[in-house]
């Protein structure tokens, strides 16, 4: 199983516009407070490496990590949260812009890693991205996030619900826990070999 991803922060991009042409790169979205951040920083095993919160849409830029060597090519996004009611609307208008303008015109954009709250499932917000992402046709891989806030009693009934919901199956989602480290080891892997990087 993989170790700690050799993960690099470059830079946040305010306008998906100005991003370079990389060799491949792989978007980590989903709805604000899912866990993205945390989950980055666990692959990395590198707690303060992006920016977690327990104020949901702290967020607010396109966030580019390397992986593996220094000029890779291959990069991490950490993507703002959608959801988040509790911004002005302009300001959500203005990242719902950044969001879409990234994932429709994102040439190098290999495949997203979805994420949904393992303990909440899949939202209405949630569901609406992913049909709008297989619109276009772009590569998802599912993740259910906070796997160690579900009871283990409640656990396979939960985990049902959500592949059902998804319209998927069992195999189809990967379940983790960034605090436990349940599955993260499983996910690098998945990260490597989508990226190209052996
Ligand atoms: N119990 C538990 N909490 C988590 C896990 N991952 C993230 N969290 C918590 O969820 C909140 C939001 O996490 P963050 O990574 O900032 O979410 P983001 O908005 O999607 O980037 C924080 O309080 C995290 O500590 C997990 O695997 N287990
Ligand atoms: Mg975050």
């Amino acid at each position: 199983m993989a170790g700690p991803l050799p993960l690099r922060f470059l830079r946040s991009y305010a306008d998906p516009d100005a991003l370079p042409h990389v060799n491949a790169e792989i978007a980590l979205m989903g709805r604000s407070n899912v866990g993205k951040s945390t989950l980055l920083n666990a692959l990395a095993q590198h707690k303060g490496l992006a920016r977690t919160s327990k104020t949901p849409g702290a967020t607010r830029l396109l966030n580019a990590f390397e992986v593996g060597n220094p000029d890779s090519g291959r990069w991490l996004m950490d993507l703002p949260g959608y959801g988040y009611a509790k911004v002005s609307k302009t300001e959500q208008a203005k990242w719902a812009d950044m969001l879409t303008g990234y994932v429709e015109e994102r040439e190098n954009l290999t495949a997203v890693l979805l994420l949904i709250d393992g303990e909440i499932g899949p939202t209405p917000l949630d569901l609406q991205t992913i049909e709008w992402l297989q619109h276009l046709g772009r590569d998802i891989l599912y993740v259910a996030t906070k796997a160690d806030k579900v009871r283990p009693s409640k656990s396979p009934k939960r985990r049902k619900d959500l592949t059902s919901k998804l319209g998927l199956e069992k195999k189809d989602v990967r379940w983790v826990s960034a605090d436990k480290g349940q599955g993260v080891a499983e996910l690098r892997a998945l990260v490597l070999e989508t990226l190209g990087i052996k």
